[in-house]
């Protein structure tokens, strides 16, 4: 059964970067991932693309045969697949069932709130036995401004009852939060989205003509009660590695990966145990059914590292990078000197047996 991920956001909020760190991050966890790029204008596609739309659609011929702008050009490439869905079936299936699949979609926003083409890909790939999560990504600068979070909040709700998939609502760049200015709240005010009444002072001044609008769609949002946000920072692993968790969870997928692969470096396992089950009992533990674990679980510790305190942080950071590339390049030079002393070994004895 094939598990994956429908990637969807705004244009520029970072899924093709989200791909590509994921991509990544599986290679390292020894993982097996492709990426499917839908987005028939990605001209730089940053990773390996095991399945591209370009191949079946391209925005320019569209434009250029159809005299369709770029929207209404992108909207038709998105009907022609479902037309093609066989396409990208075949495709598919030679990929196999064991490997993870990322769809990679293109920015319009109608494409995952409104228009029907890729709610109706969406259905038949369900139907064809894949487990599939949509991850939904946002760019954390909207927080920065009230109304614009409403209107995040208003574009996460909407896609979450039009995709109709496990949902993971995500504030991507949470690095760079603090560069668009101070916080009216805590992070988690934002994330957990709990009582939005308390935004009431920030919408005033942010937006007054439009305030009771504003509030009005924050008690719809509440209705449904359904919108929360994970963070991510794509270049930062702790950060990958707790929304791949919190997405795992979503869609129930529980990696078990080989027998004689090492355990992941600081997880909980019994040393004891032998070879065959610790790399399966770390993976039951660390995916759809353990606890979240980790430094960065809470989003109090995301608080801290991208907004409280996030010069000693990245000062931290530094200091620990150039200690492992320190160690690597000793271990190296040690591995350098070993290989190089079995040679001159090797060849003593050569010369010493030919004496002989
Ligand atoms: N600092 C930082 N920059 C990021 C992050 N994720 C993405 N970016 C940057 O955001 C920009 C847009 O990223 P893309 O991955 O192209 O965004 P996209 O959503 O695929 O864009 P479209 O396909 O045009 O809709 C790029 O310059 C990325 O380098 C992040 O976590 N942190
Ligand atoms: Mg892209």
């Amino acid at each position: 059964m094939p598990f994956g991920e429908v990637v969807c956001g705004a244009p520029g909020s970072g899924k093709s970067t989200y791909c590509h760190g994921k991509h990544q991050l599986f290679n390292a966890l020894n993982r097996s991932i492709a990426v499917v790029n839908l987005d028939p204008a990605n001209d730089n596609i940053p990773y390996p693309c095991a399945i591209d739309i370009s191949s079946l659609i391209t925005l320019e011929d569209v434009m250029n045969e159809h005299g369709l702008g770029p929207n209404g050009g992108m909207l038709y490439c998105m009907e022609y697949l479902e037309a093609n869905y066989d396409w990208l079936e075949d495709r598919l299936k030679e990929l196999g069932d064991d490997v993870y699949i990322l769809f990679d979609l293109p920015g319009q926003v109608e494409l995952s709130t409104n228009h029907e083409s890729v709610q109706h890909i969406i259905r038949r790939l369900t139907k064809s036995g894949f487990r599939l999560a949509a991850v939904h990504l946002c760019d954390a600068h909207y927080v920065t401004d009230a109304s614009k979070f409403v209107s995040i909040l208003m574009l996460s709700l909407r896609a979450m009852l039009h995709l109709e998939l496990p949902h993971v609502n995500v504030l991507s760049k949470v690095d760079l939060i603090t560069q668009y200015g101070e916080l009216d709240f805590n992070l988690d005010f934002y994330t957990e989205v709990q009582d939005l009444s308390y935004l009431e002072n920030a919408l005033t001044a942010s937006s007054p003509r439009f305030k009771e609008l504003n509030l009005a769609i924050c008690s719809l949002i509440e209705d449904f009660g359904l919108v929360g946000f994970e963070t991510l920072a794509v270049e930062d692993k702790e950060s990958m590695l707790h929304l791949t968790h919190m997405i795992d969870k979503a869609t129930g997928c529980v990696f078990v990966p080989p027998p004689n692969s090492q355990v992941p470096e600081g997880a909980v396992a019994d040393a004891a145990a032998p070879p065959t089950r610790r790399p399966n009992e770390y993976s039951l533990l660390s995916s759809a059914m353990g606890p979240v674990r980790g430094p960065r679980g809470d989003v109090r510790d995301v608080q801290e590292r991208w907004v409280d305190a996030r010069d000693e942080y990245d000062a931290w950071e530094k200091v620990q990078w150039r200690k492992e590339g320190l160690a690597v390049q000793q271990e190296a030079r040690k591995n350098n000197h070993i290989r190089q002393r079995g040679a001159t070994q090797g060849e003593k004895g050569s010369a010493q047996m030919s004496a002989q």
